[in-house]
């Protein structure tokens, strides 16, 4: 590999670590930069304490070959790759304190040519806001003595290496030099190509991206409740609807969760309270999914003080994350009601309530299914789709709430359950069985 020039990546987290390891790969010297002690620790060691199977291959083989390395501290590099957090406060307002402290930390580091990326979601301007003012803060020109970019990560979780190496990116500069060469530094180690615009155009595209995401799941939310309400099953006007060239309706289901959709749109709402009406009102809407779904339920006869047993914590599919999931907003208004819930995930064990979960899945599924007064299916796991009327005959109330499609409402009717799913009229149970 002829890629001569050192880098310092300051943050190694799902996005940072990766990228590091896939840097490394193509042969950059990377020295790698977090504060968590714990997993710089993990890390000299040898090893990745991140769950996807390619990433662990990456991470431990740029580790073995000494082009990855890790410390607690920021070191000299030609470029520099800032990857933290950047969540938002409990008001909802952009919480920078990540990204000054890497920059606080990183800035004595940097030398006159050289570059500074950012990659953190973030709001509009905060590359020239933080970024640049901290190197002006140590001296230095952010416009002419070294090149500052913006430039955003698009991974989906899960496929973390394929998306770093195949997606297409944006790049946005302070200058039009400092594009350039970013340009030039992702297409040196990813197989996409890279768009140049300006940093604020950048820190915008991607707040733009999560967003038009957000507010279309609040739209197939909202047809939902109309086609609950209208006697309609939804899943089948979206099918119908979707065969128009132009449209794209998403997958109604329990509201939107992970580490960035559901925060993203906050950054605009934050600075453009007034022109982002819209998209304030699309969070509130996915957000008041679960609120929605307890209501149904109530009136399908849920209980008073409920005890219900709740069918996956993370926030999509065959992954183990459970930040911002639909499931912890469930969890609270069913506290707010005075019920309780037992939560089962096949992935995120941290949320089981219960000690001493059995290792075989038919096995757990019982402790958060048996003697429930209804069932609330919340991530649609693999391992939901063929649930069997029969593994729920132990519930004290049949009823089965189904916020993601994942059963045979049909079926589960006719073997005496009431079932309410997303975007469909209640299935009363049409005949009880005895035993089942
Ligand atoms: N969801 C729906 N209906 C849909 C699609 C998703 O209810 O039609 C829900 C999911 O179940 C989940 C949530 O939305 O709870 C968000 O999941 P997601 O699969 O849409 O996306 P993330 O958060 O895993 O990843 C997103 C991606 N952004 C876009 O697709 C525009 C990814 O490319 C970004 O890199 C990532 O956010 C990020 O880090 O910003």
């Amino acid at each position: 590999m002829t890629n001569t020039e050192t880098l310092t990546v300051v943050g190694l987290g799902y996005v940072g670590l990766p990228s590091a390891a896939l840097m490394a790969q193509a042969g950059y010297q990377t020295h790698g930069v977090d504060v968590n002690a714990a997993l710089i620790a993990d890390l000299q060691a040898g090893q990745c304490p991140l769950s996807e199977p390619e990433v662990v291959e990456v991470v431990t083989k740029a580790l073995a070959s000494g082009r990855l390395t890790a410390q607690t501290m920021a070191a000299e590099a030609d470029i520099f790759i800032i990857c933290v957090p950047t969540p938002v406060g409990p008001d909802n307002a952009p919480d920078l304190s990540m990204v000054k402290a890497a920059m606080q930390a990183t800035a004595p580091f940097v030398r006159a040519g050289n570059m500074v990326i950012l990659e953190s979601t973030s709001p509009i301007n905060t590359t020239r806001d933080v970024i640049a003012k901290s190197l002006e803060d140590v001296g230095l020109d952010p416009l002419n003595d070294v090149d500052v970019c913006y430039c955003p990560e698009r991974v989906f979780p899960g496929r973390t290496v394929q998306e770093i190496l195949h997606n297409d990116r944006v790049v946005g500069g302070l200058t039009p030099r400092a594009g350039l060469r970013a340009k030039a530094f992702y297409e040196s180690f990813c197989e996409g190509s890279a768009s140049v615009t300006t940093a604020a155009g950048a820190e915008f595209s991607k707040l733009m991206e999560n967003t038009y995401r957000d507010v279309n799941i609040a739209m197939a939310n909202v047809f939902a409740r109309i086609a609950e309400e209208a006697g309609v099953d939804v899943n089948e006007v979206i099918g119908t609807a979707n065969l128009h060239p132009r449209v794209n309706v998403h997958t109604p289901g329990p509201g939107v969760g992970g580490h960035c959709i559901p925060v993203d749109p906050w950054f605009l709402i934050d600075a453009f309270p007034e022109a982002a009406e819209l998209l304030e009102l699309s969070r509130n809407i996915n957000d008041g999914q679960p609120r929605h779904f307890l209501e149904r339920a109530k009136q399908a006869g849920l209980p008073a003080n409920a005890k219900i047993g709740l069918l996956g914590a993370a926030y999509r599919g065959n992954i183990d994350d459970a930040r911002d999931s639909p499931t912890a907003i469930m969890i609270s208004e069913i506290a707010k009601d005075g019920g309780s819930w037992m939560t089962h995930d096949p992935f995120v064990t941290s949320m089981h309530i219960h000690d001493g979960y059995p290792a075989n899945i038919t096995d757990q599924l019982s402790v958060a299914i048996d003697r429930m007064d209804a069932v609330f299916i919340l991530t649609d796991h693999d391992a939901y789709a063929s649930l069997e009327p029969e593994l729920f005959s132990k519930m004290r109330n049949k009823l089965i709430v189904d916020t993601r499609r994942m059963l045979d409402a049909e079926r589960f009717a006719e073997a005496g359950f009431t079932v309410i799913s997303v975007g469909s009229p209640t299935r009363e149970k049409t005949n009880l069985l005895e035993n089942v």
